[in-house]
């Protein structure tokens, strides 16, 4: 114990006799996403001193404008999970394709990581909470080298998975499936101390987070679970709260710690939704599963999906289970759930000439 906390390297080896035939790799590889994220919190709380905000002229495979602070972080993560030698592909939102860890370390690894470095970096310039969100695959291959069949796993898969916040404090926030801890870093003396134990998500909430601007594309069942949060009804606390930051490590946070819910449905610029499975829906699904709650597409688990692509995006219903059930019973009722995946708009846009998407 650090000063009567306990520190998330303490908390690690402690939870490692969870599993009996750990050998400490997935200890060292949580405890490598922690120094990277606590390289990265230094340079998100003093980006507004250093040249490292605002764009970089270039976009990534989401048609997205790429960050400085995106690629920092992108750069840092690989580089903490190369050193440590416990992984031995990564996927991340800010690369095309999957990254093979080839280093004399490396030749064993047997996890996959999946990541979004810098979630909500868009915020960075205007000093709103971001965060980093991650998930972790055994590789399913035992020879040879790990391939896109190892990081194509359905969320159930993962062995662990965790994000990190870079608020008005920085917390990493994780689970190996049972439970969820949260740990706040302590600058004084550079260590995430045990500070959330145990975290449940209340059943109920009364937040809803939405980007209502979007609200002429919604499907009609989220329209209808919009206006059934705003009808005054004493009994249930209605109208709720809307609150909705930009950032889905901030929001779902919140709503973690306060109840809510946070939907990212289809809309007519993301007809499979925005928010992609494999290092953002993934991750927090099991993450707020753990913690009591529920995420879905709004008619499945979003957990039970099977990945057919690296960057496949999902619609996500996810929080407060009461909350995340009336919005499945209103897209039941009201929106007639498609059998055949949308063509995708990359692919209409192509057709039009129009290359890398819009957002
Ligand atoms: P919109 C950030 O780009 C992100 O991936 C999530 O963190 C956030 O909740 C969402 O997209 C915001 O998207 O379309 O509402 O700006």
């Amino acid at each position: 114990m650090v000063c009567g906390v306990k520190t998330l390297g303490q908390f690690i080896i402690e939870k490692q006799a969870d599993f009996p035939y750990a050998k400490g790799e997935l200890s060292r590889l949580l405890r490598d996403i922690a120094i990277a994220a606590k390289i990265v919190n230094r340079e998100v709380n003093k980006a507004g001193l250093v040249d490292i905000l605002g764009d970089i002229g270039t976009t990534n495979i989401q048609g997205e404008e790429q960050k400085k602070l995106d690629v920092y972080a992108n750069e840092q993560f690989i580089a903490a999970l190369t050193s440590g030698g416990e992984c031995c592909i990564v996927a991340t939102e800010e690369e095309d394709d999957i990254i093979h860890i080839e280093s004399p370390v490396s030749q064993n690894a047997k996890y996959i990581v999946c990541i979004d470095p810098l979630d909500g970096s868009s915020n960075t310039d205007v000093n709103v909470a971001v965060g980093t969100i991650f998930s972790i695959y055994r590789r399913k291959s035992t020879a040879g080298k790990a391939s896109i069949e190892d990081v194509l796993q359905k969320g159930t898969a993962q062995v662990a998975a965790g994000y990190i916040i870079y608020g008005s404090s920085t917390m990493l926030v994780y689970t190996t499936g049972k439970g969820v801890n949260g740990f706040t870093l302590d600058p004084s003396i550079g260590e995430f101390c045990l500070s959330h134990p145990e975290m449940k998500m209340p059943e109920t909430g009364y937040l809803y987070s939405i980007n209502e601007g979007n609200y002429v594309h919604f499907p009609e069942g989220v329209k209808k679970y919009l206006k059934y949060c705003q009808v005054e009804d004493d009994a249930t606390r209605r109208p709720y709260t809307s609150r909705y930051i930009g950032s889905m490590v901030g929001d779902i946070h919140r709503n973690l710690i306060k109840g809510g819910i946070y939907i990212y449905p289809t809309t007519s610029r993301s007809p499979n939704g925005k928010l992609r499975l494999l290092y953002e829906c993934n991750p927090m699904a099991l993450i707020i599963e753990q913690a009591g709650g529920k995420a879905s597409t709004g008619f499945d688990r979003i957990l039970d999906i099977d990945p057919t692509e690296l960057h496949q995006r999902v619609p996500i219903f996810i929080g407060s289970k009461n909350m995340v059930e009336k919005a499945e019973e209103m897209m039941r009722i009201y929106t007639k759930k498609s059998t055949a995946p949308e063509e995708k708009l990359e692919t209409k846009l192509a057709g039009m000439g129009i290359v890398g998407g819009l957002d």
